[in-house]
C-alpha cells in the first residue's frame, strides 16, 4: 500500500494542532468535572455505550432510555458496545465512572498508524462487500484475518445483488463458492429486490454483530431496511447527542427487535492490518491453518520447504490458488522479512 509522504514541517504542524486540541479537550473535561462535582449524582447503575461523539458518549440504561454522558478522566478510551457503570446528573445527562472488562475490542489503524478502538464486545463481524464498489477477495481476506484473530465469527455479505449482470456474475459466483467451501456463511442481499434479509436476521439473532466494509457498500441501508422504524431512533440519538443529524461518522449500536445487537460502522477507503505477525496471518486463513500442523518441519514457512502440507494441499486443489496468493501477498505487505 502506498504510504502518504508528509514533510517534517507538516508533521510538526499536525502535532501542534493535535496538542492544542488535546489541551482544549482536557480543559473542557476538567470544567465539566468541576460542574459535576457541584451536583448531586444519582446512584451508580449499569448501561451500555451506544455511540461515542468524542466529548460526549450516549449511554443506554437498562430501560432503553438514552443519556448524554461525559466520562471521568483516566478511564481510557470508551467505545460503542462497552458496558459501563454511570450516574445520572441531570434529566438526560450523566457521568460514566467505570468500564466493565471487554470480551473483545475491534480496532483499526487510524492516523499515523496508531490503533483506534472501534467497538467492544463483538461476537460477529459482518464483512459487507457489494457489486458497486466491486468486491475484492484481498480486502475480504484481510477482514477475515482480523476477525479470526479477535476472535469473532465472520460472515460475508455480498450486497446490491440487484446489480448482477452477465459481466460480474462469474466474480460473485466465485466469491460465494470459494468462501462457502471454506466454511464461511455467505449472504447475498439487496434492499432494492428485498433479498437476503430473513437469512441476515437469523444470523444476527442473540448476537452482537458489527457491519464493516468500504464506504458506500450499503451498510447503513441494510440497517434501515432491517428496521424501518429506525428513523425515530436516529432522531432520538441526534436529540440526545445535540449533534444534529446522525451520519455514519462514528460507530453506532442498534438493538434488533428480534433480540441481538447490530453496530453500524463508518466506511473506510481501505482496511490494513497492524501489529500483525506471520502467525496471526496464518491463523486468519483457517483452511491453511488446518494443514500447517502436518508440515514436516515445525518452523515451516510454507514457501518451498520439502513435505510442506500447505503446498501439497495447494497442489491437490484443497486450497484455492486465490487464497494462497492472498496469504503470500499479506505476509509480504504486513510482515517485515528478516
Ligand atoms: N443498487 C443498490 N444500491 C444500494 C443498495 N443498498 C444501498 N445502495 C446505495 O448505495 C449507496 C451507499 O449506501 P450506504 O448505506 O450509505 O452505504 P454505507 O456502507 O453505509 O456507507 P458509509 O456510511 O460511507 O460507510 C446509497 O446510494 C444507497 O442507496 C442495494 O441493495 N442496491
Ligand atoms: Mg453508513
Ligand atoms: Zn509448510
Amino acid at each position: 500500500m502506498a504510504k502518504r509522504r508528509i514533510s517534517d514541517q507538516q508533521k510538526r504542524r499536525i502535532e501542534n494542532i493535535q496538542q492544542k486540541r488535546r489541551e482544549k479537550a482536557s480543559k473542557n473535561l476538567a470544567l465539566k468535572e468541576q460542574q459535576l462535582s457541584g451536583q448531586t449524582l444519582g446512584a451508580e447503575q449499569p448501561g451500555q455505550i451506544i455511540t461515542n461523539f468524542g466529548q460526549s458518549l450516549i449511554v443506554e440504561d437498562t430501560n432503553k432510555n438514552l443519556f448524554r454522558c461525559v466520562a471521568r478522566q483516566n478511564l481510557g478510551s470508551i467505545v460503542c458496545g462497552d458496558h459501563v457503570i454511570w450516574q445520572q446528573s441531570q434529566d438526560n445527562e450523566g457521568v460514566i465512572v467505570a468500564v466493565e472488562p471487554r470480551s473483545s475490542l475491534l480496532q483499526k489503524p487510524g492516523f499515523g498508524g496508531k490503533l483506534k478502538p472501534m467497538a467492544a464486545n463483538i461476537d460477529q463481524i459482518i464483512i459487507v462487500s457489494s457489486l458497486q464498489p466491486e468486491p475484492s477477495s484481498y480486502l475480504i481476506d484481510r477482514y477475515l484475518v482480523a476477525a479470526e484473530n479477535l476472535p469473532a465469527t465472520p460472515i460475508i455479505l455480498l450486497n446490491k445483488i440487484d446489480l448482477i449482470n452477465e459481466q460480474n456474475r462469474p466474480l460473485i459466483d466465485s466469491i460465494e463458492n470459494e468462501y462457502t467451501r471454506i466454511g464461511y456463511k455467505v449472504i447475498k442481499a439487496s434492499k432494492i429486490i428485498d433479498h437476503g434479509f430473513d437469512q441476515l436476521l437469523t444470523a444476527l439473532k442473540q448476537k452482537t454483530s458489527i457491519f464493516v466494509g468500504l464506504s458506500g457498500v450499503g451498510k447503513s441501508s441494510l440497517i434501515n431496511h432491517l428496521m424501518p422504524e429506525l428513523n425515530i431512533r436516529t432522531g432520538e440519538l441526534s436529540e440526545a447527542s445535540g449533534e444534529g443529524t446522525h451520519t455514519t461518522t462514528s460507530s453506532t449500536l442498534y438493538t434488533l427487535p428480534c433480540g441481538g445487537q447490530l453496530i453500524d460502522s463508518p466506511g473506510v477507503r481501505d482496511f490494513g492490518l497492524w501489529n500483525t505477525t506471520a502467525e496471526d496471518i496464518l491463523y486468519g486463513f483457517k483452511e491453511l491453518r488446518e494443514f500447517s500442523g502436518q508440515c514436516k518441519f515445525s518452523n515451516c514457512a510454507h514457501q518451498s520447504e520439502p513435505d510442506c502440507a500447505i503446498l501439497q494441499a495447494l497442489q491437490d486443489e484443497k486450497i484455492s490458488p486465490q487464497r494462497f496468493a492472498n496469504y503470500r501477498k499479506m505476509l509480504a505487505e504486513y510482515v517485515a522479512t528478516v
